[in-house]
């Protein structure tokens, strides 16, 4: 769309008509939204002209970056061939085929089908239908109960909202709906106890969830819902005895276990699922993002073998799906970004050379006097901000909850062309992962500076 209107004129109409996602309306309105106009790579650039270095793939969905021509071309050629048609009343379009069965080869052993979805919301409340109807199948219709973890973020929708584990959301609206409970996060900071190691932590953390099946009954627990690494909660990386356990537990139980891929998925953390990098085996994994690197919405749910069977075989009509259920332009754009992430070898180079890279200089950041703990996993990382460094066994001492200091490096990372991600006092990042370790040390360098001005601001305020 041709620039015809200064940055004024486009705030004043956005103002005047657009309702953001999760934002004040009235405080956007009064401060003006920035308005992103081009992108190519792993740059932004806004109505300004200024260029921005974007540190989040978008919304942790850009995985190929800006501009690939032959996701490009893939939508186009699509548009001009069948621009839509649905999948319901027993049709189905050739790039909706090829892309359930493109994504089955990709997933590890026993998934075979797909269901597809208009976004990783939609995704979720499938699941909810989805592994409700497997067991009403299997003549146990009182396991309705799913179990997912504060904090979490499994999107925006009634189902996503409830599943997700956001305080703020749960405010509004009547959330979370009937049969949804949560447990606490794996977050060492909020929940370990003194002294006590990453590993015993992870344990203990996933014998949460054996306690509250054992609350609820596990005749009626249906399934166990996580992230394999909390995304927008603040990439919480969970220690690695946390999975293997709460997948032990749940096979205990007959519990199925789902993973929500929607961040972690296609290659974020240097395998095509977070799953088989943090070490298991769900039943069934809901994907978004990723699958077209957010050039056009797509979501859905990988489902395994143990809940397909019983669908298939058993099932009749389940009564569930979308308009876009498979979306032509949508599969064929997708068909096209997992050739992208193959023929570059993406997944490789994440797990072999860029995630490495990222984690040392992440490493390097933790003698920064702002950095409690910088942590990565693949290309997704976080840097906690303390107002003092842990120093002997003295544990790092936190900024009080009227001390802002994510928003304030937010500020500064605006200010100066770098997008990251502020979730309270963590700093995110999520890179896209055509990202070179050039470009990883010119992130680190964007990253430095605005650590420094928020530390000269925060002395300044008096915080430290
Ligand atoms: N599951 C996970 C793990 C997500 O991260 C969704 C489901 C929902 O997907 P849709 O496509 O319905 O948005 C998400 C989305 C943030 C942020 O601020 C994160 C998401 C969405 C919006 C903002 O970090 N994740």
């Amino acid at each position: 769309m041709p620039h015809t209107r200064t940055t004024a004129e486009w705030q004043a109409a956005d103002a005047a008509h657009f309702l953001h996602p999760f934002t004040d309306f009235k405080a956007l309105a009064a401060k003006g939204s920035r308005i992103i106009t081009k992108a190519e790579g792993i740059y932004l650039w806004d109505s300004d002209g200024h260029k921005i270095f974007d540190a989040m793939s978008g919304l942790w969905c850009v995985n190929v970056g800006y501009g690939q021509r032959s996701l490009i071309d893939a939508a186009t050629r699509q548009l001009e061939t069948l621009p839509f048609y649905n999948a319901f009343f027993q049709t189905a379009t050739p790039p909706a085929i090829a892309l359930a069965e493109k994504i089955a080869s990709l997933s590890p052993p026993g998934f075979e089908h797909v269901f597809f979805t208009g976004s990783g919301s939609e995704g979720n409340d499938t699941i909810v239908r989805m592994v409700r109807r497997y067991w009403d199948l299997l003549g146990q219709p009182e396991r309705q109960v799913i179990i997912s973890r504060q904090n979490a973020y499994h999107g925006s929708t009634m189902a996503g909202a409830s599943l997700g584990g956001m305080v703020d959301m749960h405010s509004q609206g009547g959330l979370p709906i009937p049969g949804i409970v949560h447990i606490d996060q794996p977050y060492m900071v909020e929940h370990a106890q003194p002294g006590e190691s990453r590993d015993d932590f992870g344990r203990r953390a996933a014998s949460w969830l054996e306690a509250k099946i054992t609350e609820m009954g596990a005749d009626k627990v249906a399934a166990f819902i996580g992230e394999p690494i909390q995304g927008a909660g603040g990439v919480i990386i969970p220690p690695d005895t946390y999975w293997p356990e709460i997948q032990r537990i749940c096979d205990q139980h007959g519990i199925l276990l789902v993973s929500d891929e929607v961040i972690c998925g296609f290659g974020r953390l240097g395998e095509w699922f977070g799953s088989q990098r943090l070490g298991f085996k769900p039943d069934l994994m809901t994907f978004a993002k990723g699958i077209t690197s957010g050039y056009i919405p797509l979501g859905g749910v990988l489902v395994g073998e143990r809940v397909a069977r019983v669908l298939i075989d058993q099932g009749g009509d389940f009564n569930h799906g979308y308009t876009y259920s498979g979306h032509p332009v949508a599969c064929a754009v997708a068909l096209a970004n997992l050739q992208l992430i193959e023929e570059q070898g993406l997944v490789q180079r994440v797990r072999d050379d860029t995630g490495p890279y990222l984690a040392r200089q992440f490493l390097a950041l933790q003698d920064h006097p702002l950095v409690g703990e910088a942590e990565t996993c693949g290309l997704m990382g976080a840097i906690r901000l303390v107002r003092r460094k842990a120093q002997g066994a003295q544990a790092a001492e936190a900024f009080g909850s009227d001390q802002p200091a994510g928003m304030l490096c937010r500020a500064h990372c605006f200010g100066n062309g770098l997008i990251m991600r502020a979730v309270g006092n963590r700093m995110i990042v999520a890179p896209p992962l055509v990202m070179t370790t050039v470009q990883i040390d010119e992130m680190m360098a964007l990253i430095r500076r605005c650590l420094d001005l928020t530390w000269t601001e925060v002395q300044a305020l008096g915080w430290v």
